[in-house]
């Protein structure tokens, strides 16, 4: 079973995915997502110039022996370019073996550990009535769990809050599809004070309103220092979070100290780590609750289900990040390790838009707030070549973030 075929596909149905598409001599094709938001030729140069001519001719069976010689024989390690590139080949090569197995990869993992995932959308809004209204509105998609995300006092607009970008005369959600076109990302506005006095009212409204039972989480997106952290964690305790996430900028492991010292809200970190070591202190101090990594930026299936087996030993479950940017392909990687694995504890949902769904057909099901990655060979996504070739890459940034004054701030 040797690689003959490996091609590239740049896609932008309803925003940009990067595919890896493999070929074997025995006529499987694997399928490999490599998208990384804003950065997305970088990979694709990277692929083509880097990975391909070195796939070609090997032999796909060997999914381990390859992540290993991408990753250690390139010498340069780690990094969300390399990693995106290494996590393509190894879905693709995952994808292959459960279609010659003819088994979905979860069998391949284990089997299934459970019947469904617990999924969470994300509900928003500039004030409470429109934030209401969006947490009625995911209820009614079915979802029992929700990320609440609101506007600020103040501010004009804030990564994360869908009707804000349309109040401001445009036409996109923020991080739904379609994407935010253009050639220089949009700026948006930060106030961590405003936020800290604000942010706990708006918890203690959705739970008056909806009640104590459903599972609330909210993204912090890296905007605070540990101390303000521990202060919004403690603050937010009353109202039973599921998690806190990102609530500082994730390359200081050491800051989680001091909000674990303070606050009993359970944290969620890790959507832009690339690899175990950038968990190694979190799981072994147990800092986090939750571990964010993402298959596509994370080197794919095989280090995902080898960072959740390290965090289980430490009752440390998983909250993949599941947002429109993650293609169809590398969400359902990821379904597969979560239904295969012990330690599942959430996956984040965000439908794709039906332009994306087109161009890849999947066999992943969402029903009562469930999510199961079906039963289909492989990883159960199928690209429409002809469909993807309709749509060309634009360029498309995630949006920044200056405080009052025009400092440049973490979001
Ligand atoms: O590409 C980055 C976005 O997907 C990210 O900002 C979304 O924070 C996010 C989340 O939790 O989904
Ligand atoms: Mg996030």
């Amino acid at each position: 079973m040797k690689i003959e075929r490996a091609e590239v596909i740049v896609t932008s149905p309803n925003r940009n995915f990067v595919t890896l598409r493999l070929q074997t001599d025995d006529g499987l094709v694997g399928l490999g997502d490599a998208t990384l938001n804003g950065r997305e030729l970088a990979v694709v140069a990277y692929l083509k110039e880097h990975v391909v001519p070195l796939l070609l001719g090997t032999d796909a069976s060997r999914i381990e022996d390859t992540w290993q010689f991408l990753y250690r024989g390139a010498y340069w390690r780690r990094g969300p370019v390399t990693m995106a590139a290494i996590a393509a080949v190894d879905m693709a090569l995952w994808d292959i073996k459960g279609k010659a197995a003819n088994m979905p990869v979860y069998q391949l993992l284990g089997g299934a550990s459970r019947d469904g995932l617990m999924a969470y959308g994300h509900a928003s809004g500039p004030d409470l009535p429109s934030l209401f209204d969006s947490i009625r509105e995911h209820q009614e998609m079915g979802y029992r769990s929700i990320r609440v995300q609101t506007g600020v006092p103040g501010l004009r607009a804030i990564y994360g809050i869908a009707a804000q970008s349309a109040l401001d005369g445009g036409e996109e959600r923020y991080d739904h599809e379609p994407a935010r076109r253009g050639a220089y990302p949009t700026q948006e506005d930060w106030d961590t004070r405003a936020y800290l006095r604000h942010l706990p009212t708006v918890f203690e409204a959705v739970r008056n309103e909806f009640g104590p039972s459903m599972p609330l989480l909210h993204d912090g997106h890296h905007r605070m220092t540990p101390i303000q952290a521990a202060k919004l964690g403690k603050a937010l305790e009353p109202y039973d979070l599921f998690w806190l996430e990102d609530c500082t900028p994730a390359e200081n492991q050491e800051a989680l100290r001091l909000v674990r010292q303070h606050t009993t809200t359970p944290l969620a970190i890790g959507e832009v780590f690339n690899t175990i070591w950038d968990f190694q202190t979190l799981i072994t101090e147990q800092l986090i609750d939750y571990v964010r990594a993402a298959s596509t930026h994370f080197g794919g299936i095989s280090p995902l289900k080898k960072v959740m087996d390290f965090a289980a030993q430490y009752q440390i479950k998983s909250g993949c990040h599941g947002p429109t940017d993650i293609s169809p392909v590398g969400f359902a990687a990821q379904l597969h390790v979560g239904l295969a694995i012990h330690n599942f504890g959430i996956q984040e949902y965000m439908p794709h838009g039906a332009r994306t769904n087109a161009t890849f057909k999947q066999s992943m099901t969402f029903e009562n707030g469930m999510l199961h990655p079906g039963d289909n060979p492989g990883l159960g996504v199928e690209l429409d070549v002809d469909e993807a070739g309709k749509y060309p890459y634009e360029q498309a940034y995630l949006p920044f973030n200056r405080l009052a004054d025009g400092t440049i701030h973490d979001w």
